[in-house]
């Protein structure tokens, strides 16, 4: 390896230097999100090797100093010298942008649509990144720093010739990323997924820090050990989880599904492992075969009535857990996000054998089917009786204008970006808050008794709540089909209960609605939980709010532990008068809002979590209690 550098060389750098001035135009930025996505970026080339065939295990480290390990057991990065760039191919991976599986060709990649930018967008933020390729009995060693060879190439050992792999290790640039310490459960989230998904893939996650953890992900059945997970916290309808797999016009397709007990429809979509989110032709391939075959059987064994109206789509789908995931040579995306697979070869390839296989099943299982029709039966009832109460609403909506809720007491201003609306569980602290409250910007919405639970009831009884009917008609955006966002009359939704855990049962229902009603508002961060406080101390006429025990103790540590202070504990909003309640809650000068946030990435974690919480199974609760809320982050103080 000469020093000097040639052309192509100062290009390898400039590209490398355009990643480092703008890193969110490769990663989508530089927060936490960012600095997992790294580690997404290394670990799909090594689940491109084993999609390929050669690849069975994939090994996963944090470090000590939050670095990351990744070694897997494939092939070797190929180390010879690439004649258009007159380096070693493992040179050009990671230092030529986008360079990343051009050569070896054919085959499935993950990379592909957002993912897939490559290995050298990663050296380029990294402080340092070291590579050792196991191949044909050498060992091979280079080091790299902020994108730059730092080491050439070297064969550094020798190993037996059954031995072959892969092991990167890089630690993300501070000067880059405003967050570094890598979170456990978002890579096991991901990991896991990507476990499912690759059947018989072997991933290992470990944790080297303070606390630590391993976990492996191994699954022989793939997407239908996928859907049993998914299905965990709920009742199934039927043991069986139907699959159905196989190959057409080149596109390989997997579908698992089971329906259960709940009213909610959770279909997962992937292109060679790539999340997406917007679903496109293979959903809608699905969603044909299931209708037609459904009806078809119904029909054909008389669940169905002659004169008896067709079942729509969504009533096939109500309670149904699904996963579709085709593999295809050249994915198409679309869309403003790129997350919709364009490709119409999917849709025919997914349609065709879901629907021949489904019949199958169908036939082969006459309690399932029958489990199903009694089900999709029911919902088509509910949702006629929905639909009325809905046309209902709507046609007084037409004849009286805008009728605000009579509860509301609205914000006199008329600009939704300077607006704010609290929901307010009870009357008693509805009416502090009324008092309280910024007249110009701050509406209160006060709500009665216990929220309906979502997750449990069907939509005629969601439609036909008073506590529902009311937050809609707030909002203003409308719900389902009808959602626009352009007329939400607020910017924020604050959600505001007693920190106690009736609070946040409470406030975990109001969310689980608007997760499921109007999940556009949390995706574009409209939604947050107001933070009362827990204590007040007061000592020589002097006041203190702590909003958490340590706080509390700091406080005392601070003023002096002594019997003239006298700490009063808040049992709930109702104790505050609405001096209190505006200073510790409300006043935009000084309150902490929670942003209530959803990552796309990990819809069906999110899925889970809602389930988790909301349904009746105790002991997953308690689980997730004890690990945390991860869907609430930190915003504004
Ligand atoms: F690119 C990378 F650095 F991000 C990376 C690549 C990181 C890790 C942990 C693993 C890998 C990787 C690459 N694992 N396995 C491979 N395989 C190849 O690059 C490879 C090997 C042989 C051949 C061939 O045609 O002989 C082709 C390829 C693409």
């Amino acid at each position: 390896m000469g020093t000097e550098y040639g052309a192509d060389q100062i290009q390898i750098l400039e590209g490398l230097e355009a990643v480092r001035k703008r890193p969110g135009m490769y990663i989508g930025s530089t927060s936490a999100r960012g600095l997992h996505h790294l580690v997404y970026e290394i670990v799909d080339n090594s689940v491109d090797e084993a999609l390929a065939g050669f690849c069975s295990e994939i090994d996963v480290q944090i470090n000590e100093d939050n670095s990351i390990t990744v070694l897997d057991n494939g092939r070797g990065i190929p180390v010879d010298i690439q004649k258009k760039a007159g380096l070693p191919a493992v040179e050009v991976v990671f230092t030529v942008l986008h360079a990343g599986g051009k050569f070896g060709g054919g085959g499935y990649k993950v990379s592909g649509g957002l993912h897939g930018v490559g290995a050298s967008v990663v050296n380029a933020l990294s402080e340092w990144l070291e590579v050792d390729i196991y191949k044909d009995g050498k060992i091979y060693h280079q080091r790299y720093e902020r994108g730059k060879v730092a080491e050439p190439l070297s064969v550094t050992g020798s190993c037996s010739e059954e031995i072959h792999g892969t092991r990167v290790t890089f630690l993300p640039d501070k000067e880059i990323f405003e967050e570094t310490v890598y979170d456990y459960e978002t890579l096991r989230i991901r990991l896991q997924e990507t476990a499912f998904l690759t059947k018989a893939l072997k991933i290992i996650l470990r944790d080297d820090r303070e606390e630590k953890k391993e976990k492996t992900f191994h699954y022989e059945g793939g997407i239908k050990e996928f859907v049993t997970y998914l299905n965990k916290g709920k009742a199934p309808l039927y043991d069986q989880v139907i699959y159905c797999e196989g190959t057409r016009d080149k596109v390989y397709v997997e579908v698992s599904m089971q329906h259960n007990d709940s009213y909610t429809e959770n279909i997962y979509t992937f292109v060679n492992n790539i999340n997406t989110p917007e679903g496109g032709t293979h959903l809608t391939g699905f969603r044909n075969a299931l209708t037609k075959t459904f009806n078809d059987y119904a029909r054909k064994n008389k669940l169905l009535k002659e004169s008896e109206p067709s079942l729509s789509g969504e009533d096939i789908r109500e309670g149904l857990t699904a996963i579709i995931s085709v593999k295809i040579e050249e994915p198409q995306f679309e869309g403003q996000t790129k997350q919709k697979l364009g490709n119409s070869e999917a849709r025919l390839a997914v349609d065709s054998i879901v629907s021949e296989q489904m019949t199958y099943f169908l036939e082969q299982n006459p309690a399932v089917a029958k489990a199903m029709c009694e089900k999709s039966i029911l919902a088509q009832r509910a949702r006629a009786a929905a639909r009325k109460a809905r046309d209902l609403t709507r046609r007084k909506t037409a004849l009286e204008g805008m009728a605000l809720p009579g509860k509301l007491a609205d914000c006199s201003n008329k600009d939704p970006e300077k607006c704010e609306i609290y929901i307010v569980e009870g009357d008693s602290a509805g009416g502090s808050a009324k008092t309280a409250r910024s007249r110009d910007t701050q509406a209160i919405l006060p709500l009665r008794g216990k929220i309906l639970n979502v997750e449990k009831a069907r939509l005629d009884k969601i439609y036909g709540n008073a506590e529902i009917k009311a937050m809609i008609t707030a909002f203003g955006t409308g719900i389902h089909e009808d959602f626009d966002i352009t007329k939400l009359r607020y910017n924020k939704i604050i959600i505001m209960t007693d920190a106690d855990v009736d609070g946040a049962h409470i406030s975990t229902l109001l969310l689980t609605f608007l997760y499921r009603f109007m999940p556009e508002l949390i995706k574009q961060g409209h939604v947050y939980l107001a933070q009362p406080p827990l204590y007040k101390v007061e000592k020589n006429k002097k006041v203190w709010y702590a909003y958490s025990d340590s706080e509390l103790n700091s406080i005392l540590m601070e003023i002096g532990r002594d019997n003239n202070n006298k700490i009063q504990r808040y049992k709930g909003l109702g104790e505050m008068d609405a001096e209190q309640l505006w200073e510790t809650t409300m006043d935009p000068e000084r309150r902490i809002l929670l942003r209530v946030n959803m990552d796309d990435d990990v819809a069906s974690e999110l899925d889970l979590t809602f389930t988790t919480l909301m349904g009746d199974q105790v002991e997953p609760r308690r689980e997730f209690i004890e690990a945390n809320a991860k869907y609430v982050q930190n915003l504004d103080i």
